[in-house]
């Protein structure tokens, strides 16, 4: 009370500008009192406390601090602290006096710096006063020489906020996720979920015990999440087997291995089964409650991840039923509207609708086990700010690259802690220069070149990836040796970026070296950038020479980049070869390579034959013809319809007749567009009536004895082109599909 009158009428609502370093979570409340509340602050400190539960609090401010600190009682002969930092729980006699600033929700924290040198940590429980000299470190070590006067009271919105390791491919290591915990701590997030699909303990012989060396280090794990006020849950994946007695006594018996490790949390996961009975697993979940979870005072409560966990799979009763009969303390998963989707509003509410519970939120986001060539470092946008009340939980299934997906789980628990406040930008800021302090802007055009996640099976993309490269190529689909050499010094400044991260990836910086292979992707992929620079100046001075060797220097840095490969190593059950840069950066200079090299074959000069790669069609226009007759468009302009073959010349409009066939530079596919009225060819043979899509509507052309043959791919499948009557149809199998002409108009 008497602290608050020393503020009282100067508090005013802190700009985050006067501490250095951003606090994360964002924290609900911070007021200063506008003022220094002490300087010269990396002296002594004494801890005043009086509760020795709060140990682990006080471990923190210790460590956190790494500055001289002594703890009552004095002794002679020690220095004189000049600040004191008074830690206690609601309730201990250190805080007594500051029991009416407390706030009264679950994890709050009452924390003052005041003048001339007093600080309190005061929490509501024990996470309470641990967030509180979480909080407190981050203000010191953030404070310049001068620590401000300041109030924070502060609470999560969300009461469960985590991880779940629930990823396929190589589970984290031991290491890893001591990492993590005491990541977690720092960020103030309470759960994590066991459940990496490819440890063998969790799913394809959930019934056997982990081995002893194993079991050693999940015991391990277990104290350290504890120790960081994070719950430790144990999830088990046992698929159909669930209804036998045998079944049964398994399940109960490996729970209990579990327990006798230090588990106190447990979850089972029906994901990616087809599932034989919803009332079975039912069955199954109240049986485990009652034989076990409340046969136990000190379990928490059980957690289902059930097998239609988002809207887009879920289908009949199965979700009401679960809902409705699962006993009322068992918490149910949701990933959402589809499998890899942000959560909003209306999520929750159908969820709820269909359950009458709220969602134990699942959210697959950074995991890129979907789309493993991509690594997922950008902000973390797309969760609605109003969820807070309508979740159970907000948990996130991350990246089998653990040290790289703190970007993302900095910024997701700082979501899940302040929605309300929460700003993507900002936060990824203070994620990057919190993960890489000595080399923050580097590390920043590394993380923006690694955002999106490229077409893949759940169709999520994220258009946050070099927004300043997006901004400065712009729409502009022509590519010119002007516009190519504009953009030399974003390359260069690339490279710089990655040269600096491989030093220190080398030098064991634990992020960097992890994804140290997407690191040299974007070094080969700046220095194709530079090599195309060098090809479009000597395009420019007339140097076929310079041309070509540049060309041959961009081809070789391409194929390399093709080859990089991560987790090569011994053991690895999942090695991946890794892209950058997809959504633009990529797409631009297949483009612009191109673009350059049509432009030397035009110029007339010489050059070795085998410079370029097999194209069987330069880009150009084309008839398309058959026995004959040629493909034309006589509905031009009209919507959807198909092309027929005509017997006739078209002399009074030509160009229905006349087709653009072109590469696209990432599928290396053609397209095939009329030159009347542009509209496309789609892989059902008409002209397309929804979006132009390279996934779809791009074709494999090959040439065999002066004749061509066109066939689907990718999303379209791999139907060769055939003809019937006067139009394209599905080549019946077996025939021979290399039927078409294809004439280039100007001849
Ligand atoms: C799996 C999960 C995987 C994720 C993303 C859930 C509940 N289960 O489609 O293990 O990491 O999607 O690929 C999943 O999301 N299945």
């Amino acid at each position: 009370m008497k602290i608050r009158g020393i503020f009282t009428g100067m508090l005013a609502t802190v700009a985050f500008a006067c501490v250095a370093a951003p606090v994360s979570p964002r924290p609900r409340e911070m007021k200063s009192g506008g003022k220094n509340a002490f300087c010269g602050h990396k002296a002594v400190y004494r801890i005043v406390v009086d509760n020795p539960g709060n140990a682990d609090a006080v471990n923190v401010v210790q460590e956190g601090l790494g500055v001289p600190y002594f703890s009552e009682p004095d002794v002679a002969g020690r220095p004189a602290s000049n600040v004191d930092i008074i830690i206690g729980k609601k309730g201990d006699e250190s805080v007594k006096a500051y029991e009416g600033n407390i706030p009264a929700e679950a994890e709050g924290y009452y924390l003052s710096i005041e003048a001339p040198g007093k600080i309190v940590v005061a929490g509501t429980d024990d996470a309470g006063v641990f967030y509180g000299a979480q909080t407190l470190v981050q203000i010191l070590n953030g404070a310049a020489h001068c620590v401000p006067a300041l109030e924070v009271t502060d609470y999560p919105a969300m009461p469960k906020r985590g991880v779940i390791e629930g990823f396929y491919g190589n589970p984290w290591s031991f290491k890893d996720r001591l990492s993590q915990f005491d990541f977690y701590g720092k960020n103030k997030m309470n759960y994590y979920i066991y459940g990496p699909k490819d440890d063998p303990y969790h799913h394809r012989s959930w019934y056997e015990p982990y081995p002893a060396a194993k079991a050693r280090e999940m015991s391990e794990l277990v104290k350290a999440a504890h120790k960081n006020k994070v719950k430790f849950v144990w999830a088990m994946h046992p698929s159909n087997s669930i209804e036998t007695k045998d079944d049964r006594a398994k399940a109960l018996k490996k729970f209990k291995q579990m327990y006798d490790l230090g588990v106190r949390d447990f979850a089972i996961f029906f994901d990616d089964i087809s599932a034989k009975s919803v009332d079975a697993q039912i069955d199954y979940l109240n049986f485990l409650d009652r034989e076990f979870v409340k046969k136990h005072s000190d379990v928490g409560n059980l957690i289902v991840c059930p097998t239609m966990y988002n809207k887009a799979w879920s289908g009949g009763d199965y979700l009401y039923k679960m809902g409705t009969q699962l006993n009322p303390d068992i918490e149910i998963m949701w990933t959402g509207n589809t499998v890899c989707d942000m959560i909003n509003v209306e999520d929750c509410q159908w969820f709820t609708e269909q359950t009458t519970r709220l969602p134990f939120i699942w959210l697959n986001y950074p995991v890129n086990d979907y789309g493993q060539h991509n690594l997922l470092m950008g902000p973390a946008v797309g969760n609605d700010k109003e969820i807070a009340p309508m979740v159970s939980a907000f948990c996130s299934n991350p990246m089998q690259y653990a040290e790289a997906s703190k970007v993302a789980l900095y910024q997701l628990a700082d979501f899940a802690w302040n929605p309300m406040a929460y700003d993507a930008d900002a936060s990824w800021l203070g994620a990057t220069e919190t993960l890489e302090p000595a080399h923050v802007e580097a590390f920043r055009k590394f993380c923006l070149n690694n955002v999106d996640v490229a077409p893949s099976v759940h169709g999520l993309r994220f258009y946050g990836e070099t927004p300043d490269f997006v901004e400065m190529v712009g729409e502009a689909a022509e590519v010119t040796p002007a516009s190519v050499m504009a953009m030399a010094p974003w390359f260069e400044a690339r490279r710089d970026a990655a040269n600096e991260l491989l030093l220190a990836a080398d030098g064991g910086d634990s992020l960097l070296s992890e994804v140290r292979e997407w690191i040299v992707a974007m070094q080969l992929q700046a220095l194709q950038g530079i090599e195309l620079a060098r090809m479009a100046e000597a395009l420019t001075a007339e140097n076929p020479n310079g041309f070509i060797s540049a060309y041959k220097a961009f081809t070789a840095l391409g194929e390399e980049a093709d080859n990089i490969v991560s987790r090569g190593f011994e053991g690895s059950i999942q090695s991946v070869r890794v892209q950058t840069g997809t959504l633009a950066v990529k797409p631009w200079i297949k483009t612009a390579s191109v673009a350059l090299a049509d432009a030397f074959k035009k110029s007339g000069v010489q050059y070795p034959a085998d410079l370029f790669p097999e194209q069987v069609l330069e880009n150009g226009t084309y008839y398309i013809k058959h026995n004959g007759r040629w493909l034309g468009n006589p509905q031009a302009g009209s919507k959807g319809g198909s092309p027929v073959f005509q017997t006739e010349i078209d002399d009074i409009n030509p160009n229905r007749q006349e087709w653009h066939i072109r590469l696209d530079p990432v599928t290396e596919r053609y397209s095939i567009v009329n030159s009347k009225d542009e509209r496309y060819l789609n892989e059902v043979f008409n002209f397309g009536v929804n979006p132009y899509s390279r996934d779809w509507n791009t074709y494999v052309i090959k040439k065999k004895n002066g004749k061509y043959s066109i066939q689907n791919a990718g999303n379209g499948g791999q139907q060769f082109w055939g003809v019937e009557g006067d139009r394209i149809k599905a080549a019946p199998n077996g025939t021979d599909s290399f039927i078409f002409e294809i004439v280039p108009v100007s001849e």
